[in-house]
C-alpha cells in the first residue's frame, strides 16, 4: 500500500537517476548512517542527545508502532513543536513507513481537521502542552470525526498513550520498513491560497536531493552548529539545509522555541552556534536588540545567517555584515520544491540584491507572461519551474492542480520575479491570494470563508498591508449587517479554531467591495486604500 501522488514522468525521473540526483535511498538513512556516532546531534534546552541516542529513540517508537499495528503506506497527523521529540517521530515514522503530515505547534481546530480530512491518518501524535490537547474534550472530538484514528501518542500523555515511553521502551525484533524512494516519504504544508490548506507528497528521492545539494551549497559540516528558532516543521528549517541537512553532516541542531533575542542571543553564545535560519522580521528585531545592548559579543561564534520567507529589503540586508558581524545568505524556497540560494562566494551586492539562484543545474525556471508565454530575460513575471525535487501535484487536489500546473509540468508558484544573465532571481511581487506576514503565510480565502460564518458578516475580503517590521499584515475589509468591532471579530475567528498568525490585524468596515470588471472583489484597489490610509 502506498501514498498516491502525482509522479514525475519516466523521462524526466530516468534524467534524475543518471544524474545522480535521485539515489533511492530512503530518508531514514540520513539518521542510521550515524547510528553509532557520539557527537551531539539535538541540544534541546538541558537535553543534549547524541546521534546514537536519537537513533535509539526512533528505533523504540518506530518499534512501538510497528506492535500497534501500523503499516507502510500509512498516515499520521503530528503535532510537536521545537523539540527533539520532533525529529525523533519524523524518523520513526520514515522508518516504518507512515507518511506524516506535520502541522505547525500555531495551528488550531480548523488547520488539524483540515489535514486529517485529507489524509485520514491512522495515528495522532500531539502534545498536552498544546491549549487543544490540554484535556480530552478536543481529542474525543476529533477521534470521533476521524475514525480511521487508530492509535493516539500525546507527550506528556500517560499509560498506552505516552509519546515519552514509546521512546525509551525498547525495541526487539524491529525491522525498518520505509516506503520505496520514490514513494510518499511525508507530506509539506502549502502556505496556500486557497480555501482549504493543500498539501505537497514529498518522496525520498526528492527530498533527499534537496538536503543533500542545500549541504553542499551552505558548506554544513560535522562543525555545524545550527540555531532552529522557526517552526521545526517549517521545510525552510527542515530542508534548506535545515535540521535535516546538519543530521546528514553529523553536525548539532540548538533548538530554539523562538526567534526572540532574549532567548537566542545567550543560546548562540552558550553552544557556539555558527549558522542560524531566521524571516526577515526576526533580523530586525536581533539589530534593535544590538542596538539597545550596545554589542553583538554574544554572536561572535556566528558565521552564517539565512534569511528567507519572505522579502529582505536590500537596507536591512546591508546591515547584517555591518551590524551581526556574520555572512548573509538570502534563502528564497517554497514547500512545493524550488530552492534558490545566493551562493558564499557571490558578491556581496549580489547577496544584498538578489534572492539567489536554483540550487540544482536541472532545476527549470523561466518567467511567463499572463498568457503563460515565455518573457525576455530581466522582465517581470510569473515563476514557472519542474525539477528533480519540485513536486507534480498537490495531494487530491485535481482542480487546484490544473490550474498550479502548465501543460508540462511547470509549477506555477504565483510569486512575480525577474531573472538576471546569470541566473539570479529578484522577487518582485506576488500573484497569489495570500499574506506573507513575515514568513508565515495566509491564504485570503481560508480566513474569508471563516468571516463568512459571522452572522454579521456579509462579504469578506482579506487584503495585504505594509508593515514595517512584519513586511505584510492582514487588514480584513467587511461588508456587514451590524457594526463590528476588530476585536470581536478576532474572537470570532479564534472561536472557530484558527491559528493566531491568520487574525486580521485591522478591520475595516465599508458599504460595499469594489469589483473588478469581471465582477471579482478588486483587491488591488483595497490595497491602495489602506495605503493612502497610511499616509493621510
Ligand atoms: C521573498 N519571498 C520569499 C524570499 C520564500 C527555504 C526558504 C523559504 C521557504 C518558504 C522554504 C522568500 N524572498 N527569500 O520552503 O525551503 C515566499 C514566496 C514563496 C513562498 C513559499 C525553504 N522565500 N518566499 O518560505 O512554502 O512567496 O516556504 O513562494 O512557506 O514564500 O513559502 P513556504
Amino acid at each position: 500500500m502506498s501514498v498516491e501522488f502525482t509522479r514525475w514522468p519516466a523521462d524526466l525521473a530516468a534524467r534524475y537517476r543518471e544524474k545522480g540526483y535521485w539515489q533511492d535511498l530512503p530518508l531514514t538513512d540520513i539518521l542510521t548512517r550515524h547510528a553509532n556516532s557520539d557527537a551531539v546531534a539535538v541540544i534541546d534546552g538541558e537535553r543534549e542527545i547524541t546521534y546514537r541516542q536519537l537513533n535509539r529513540a526512533v528505533d523504540n517508537l518506530a518499534s512501538t508502532l510497528q506492535r500497534q499495528g501500523l503499516k507502510q503506506g500509512e498516515t499520521a497527523l503530528v503535532q510537536l513543536g521545537n523539540i527533539v521529540e520532533f525529529y525523533m517521530t519524523l524518523f520513526a515514522l520514515l522508518r516504518i513507513g507512515v507518511a506524516p503530515v506535520n502541522a505547525l505547534f500555531s495551528h488550531q481546530r480548523t488547520e488539524l481537521n483540515a489535514y486529517a480530512d485529507q489524509i485520514e491518518p491512522s495515528l495522532l501524535i500531539a502534545d498536552r502542552t498544546h491549549a487543544l490537547f490540554a484535556d480530552d474534550s478536543f481529542l474525543n472530538t476529533f477521534i470521533e470525526n476521524h475514525p480511521s484514528v487508530r492509535v493516539v501518542l500525546l507527550r506528556g500523555g500517560e499509560g498506552e498513550h505516552s509519546l515519552d515511553a514509546a521512546l525509551t521502551q525498547a525495541a526487539d525484533n524491529f525491522t525498518a520498513t520505509p516506503t520505496p524512494a520514490d514513494e510518499v516519504a511525508f507530506f509539506q504544508l502549502s502556505g496556500g491560497s486557497t480555501g482549504t490548506p493543500k498539501l505537497i507528497p514529498r518522496t525520498h528521492n526528492d527530498y533527499y536531493y534537496s538536503i543533500r545539494r542545500s549541504n553542499e551549497i551552505c558548506h554544513f559540516t560535522p562543525e555545524t552548529r545550527f540555531l532552529c528558532a522557526i517552526p521545526s516543521a517549517h521545510n525552510y528549517v527542515m530542508s534548506s539545509p535545515g535540521a535535516l541537512g546538519v543530521f546528514l553532516a553529523e553536525g548539532t541542531v540548538v533548538l530554539a522555541a523562538d526567534p526572540s533575542a532574549t532567548l537566542c542571543f545567550p543560546l548562540i553564545e552558550k553552544h557556539q552556534v555558527n549558522v542560524a535560519a531566521l524571516v526577515p522580521p526576526a533580523v530586525s528585531l536581533w539589530l534593535q536588540a544590538i542596538a539597545e545592548w550596545g554589542d553583538n559579543a554574544s554572536l561572535r561564534s556566528l558565521k552564517l545567517l539565512q534569511v528567507g520567507g519572505a522579502r529582505l529589503s536590500a537596507t536591512l540586508a546591508a546591515r547584517i555584515p555591518a551590524e551581526i558581524g556574520c555572512q548573509l545568505q538570502q534563502v528564497f524556497g517554497m514547500a512545493e520544491g524550488l530552492v534558490n540560494y545566493t551562493r558564499l562566494d557571490d558578491s556581496l551586492e549580489r547577496i544584498i540584491n538578489t534572492q539567489g539562484r536554483p540550487m540544482c543545474p536541472d532545476d527549470e525556471v523561466w518567467v511567463a507572461d499572463e498568457n503563460g508565454e515565455p518573457l525576455p530575460r530581466g522582465e517581470v513575471g510569473r515563476l514557472m519551474t519542474r525539477g528533480p525535487y519540485t513536486f507534480r501535484g498537490y495531494y487530491k487536489s485535481p482542480q487546484h492542480n490544473a490550474s498550479a500546473f502548465d501543460a508540462n509540468g511547470f509549477y506555477s508558484s504565483g510569486d512575480l520575479i525577474s531573472i538576471d544573465e546569470e541566473g539570479y532571481i529578484t522577487v518582485q511581487g506576488r500573484e497569489k491570494d495570500q499574506i506573507n506576514r513575515g514568513g508565515e503565510k495566509i491564504a485570503a480565502e481560508e480566513i474569508e470563508n471563516l468571516l463568512l460564518k459571522h452572522e454579521s458578516v456579509v462579504h469578506a475580503a482579506l487584503v495585504s498591508m505594509e508593515d514595517d517590521l512584519m513586511g505584510e499584515k492582514s487588514c480584513a475589509y467587511l461588508v456587514v449587517k451590524e457594526p463590528l468591532r476588530a476585536v470581536q471579530v478576532r474572537r470570532f475567528l479564534r472561536e472557530q479554531g484558527v491559528a493566531d498568525f491568520k487574525l486580521p490585524d485591522r478591520v475595516e468596515c465599508v458599504d460595499e467591495l469594489p469589483l473588478t470588471h469581471v465582477g471579482k472583489v478588486d483587491k488591488k484597489q483595497l490595497r491602495q486604500w489602506l495605503a493612502s490610509r497610511a499616509l493621510g
